[in-house]
């Protein structure tokens, strides 16, 4: 992971100069901006906010843990809808934001690992086809979706001679730029996790449009990405617009966060953990400065909100609080409870994130909903709400449950990662490994997972394993290492974890 992002560093450093002077957006592709409100057009504006490894504990309204401060995000789900078994698609940032911007399973188009990208060209993101219905489409902070240099086989295919730059393959700008945002769809874009961005607007109030600007800070990452969003929204509050924030934590590094969050929470704990609590306290500002700009401006009964996680936190399976400045394989300092399992696991603690859906006068206010629903249902939901055809999307419409007017349907979601899968409808949930092993978990009274259903019940596992099997031969999962064993990392996590399960 932080050597994807190592790579994207220097990729952005590399390509400033180059990307200058290349057009992103032509101009019979770009929507007409316009003087009048959106509310007058009859579009409703739409808002993901995706965090990055935040854990499913942490946030207040979730009331796992009491020492986190998440307000504005509370109030969010207050007002809105706190859906109990939102899940997304994978255990990883690059498959899970693959899944979400185009709302398909990734496996479909093969990519199922941060190793198996970049999003191929031949997909259509959400911001595609929300700008073809006349959305201004604005992304800001981490994109995650260009060429890596661990993706190898898309290395081998596309670079004839590698070169190397500082022991990594260098992926050349005139290679990589047709995967960054301004070519994915995005009108708008303030790209970057940290530090450095490459964008066509500023903190200012400048919008540059076809021209590419490039500009570091000094300033704390979270904070740059709420201004940056505040911008696009002040600047685009009267076109109807789809907003993508990613924020760049509670994913590591944590030893940047700047004191004044970190001061909110006083007493003993692991610094790993204060900084993670004084980090997400910082998104939880940025949220409520957004939702304040939108309700200044009479926009938050035209604005459909998703607020996601996009998987689980790591925790180095012993949460260990090591250094601050420690990035590889250990605790983000954010928390999974009550399930067990972590970021890289088909576990409950890898996929079931925090997922708040907010629409101020359409959705009623203050819901609890229990029912599973996928990241790919944010993606069809605003899709369908702008007018475009879902059929061959792997999400459903929420907002006809969401509003209350219909019955949820019986559906299954499932997940492929590695040597995992997974399959789950509202009762019951299977996962099996390449070594052999295979739980069927009561979803209606353990859904920690902590009792396994045993040979009692072993047509539970043989109906539940028919239908991943399905999905499988359906064409999902292209590439299916099932008959390698676990791998190490995965092996120590498993073994751990296992301990817990009991036989019932
Ligand atoms: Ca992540």
């Amino acid at each position: 992971m932080n050597s994807s992002l190592n790579i994207l560093y220097t990729f952005i450093a590399l390509s400033f100069t180059l990307l200058s002077f290349n057009s992103c957006v032509s101009k019979e592709e770009e929507p007409a901006r316009s003087s009048g409100s959106s509310k007058d057009n009859g579009q409703a504006n739409v808002i993901f906010i995706i965090t990055d490894d935040q854990g499913y504990a942490d946030l207040g309204c979730y009331g796992q843990v009491t020492d986190i401060k998440t307000p504005n995000i509370d109030q969010l789900a207050a007002t809105g809808v706190r859906m109990t078994a939102g899940y997304c698609t994978s255990p990883q940032c690059v498959p899970s934001r693959a899944g979400l911007i185009t709302g398909k399973y990734q496996q479909r188009f093969g990519l199922e690992g941060n190793n198996t990208g970049p999003l191929p060209l031949s997909e259509k993101t959400i911001a595609d086809k929300l700008k073809s219905k006349g959305y201004i489409t604005g992304m800001v902070g981490k994109w995650h979706l260009q060429p890596l240099h661990v993706q190898t086989k898309w290395v081998d295919e596309n670079l004839k001679s590698p070169k190397m730059v500082n022991g990594r393959v260098h992926i050349p700008s005139y290679l990589s730029k047709q995967y960054l945002p301004d070519q994915r769809g995005f009108t708008d874009y303030f790209c970057g996790p940290d530090k450095d961005y490459r964008a066509n607007f500023d903190l200012e109030g400048n919008y540059y449009g076809e021209k590419k600007k490039s500009f570091s800070f000094k300033d704390f990452r979270i904070d740059l990405q709420t201004k940056a969003a505040l911008e696009f929204i002040k600047r685009n509050k009267n076109d109807p617009f789809f907003l993508y924030l990613a924020y760049y934590g509670p994913h590591v590094p944590l030893d940047d966060v700047p004191m004044k969050y970190k001061e909110r929470f006083a007493g003993p704990m692991p610094e790993r953990r204060r900084a993670a609590l004084g980090l997400m306290s910082a998104i939880d500002d940025g949220v409520g400065k957004i939702m304040d700009l939108l309700r200044d401006n009479d926009l938050e009964e035209n604005t459909l909100i998703f607020f996601i996680s996009d998987n689980g936190a790591p925790l180095g399976i012993f949460k260990k609080d090591v250094d601050l400045a420690d990035k590889k394989g250990v605790w983000n300092g954010s928390l999974n409870d009550p399930f067990i399992g972590e970021k890289g696991d088909l576990m409950e603690g890898g996929i079931r994130v925090p997922y708040i859906v907010n629409w101020k006068g359409v959705i009623p206010e203050g819901q609890v909903a229990d029912y599973p629903v996928s990241t790919l249902d944010a993606t069809a939901t605003a899709l369908k709400l702008a007018g475009h055809d879902i059929l061959d999307l792997d999400g459903i419409d929420l907002l006809p449950y969401l509003s209350q007017t219909d019955e949820y349907p019986p559906r299954w979601l499932f997940w492929s990662f590695r040597q995992q899968e997974a399959i789950r409808n509202l009762s019951w949930k299977y996962l099996r490994l390449s070594n052999g092993k295979e739980f069927a978990f009561n979803m209606k009274n353990n859904e920690n997972e902590l009792f396994n259903r045993n040979s009692s019940r072993k047509d539970v596992k043989k109906n539940l394993s028919k239908q991943l099997n399905k999905w499988i031969r359906s064409g999902n999962r292209i590439k299916r290492d099932w008959n390698i064993p676990l791998g190490a990392e995965e092996n120590n996590k498993y073994q751990h974890y296992l301990k817990l399960i009991k036989n019932k």
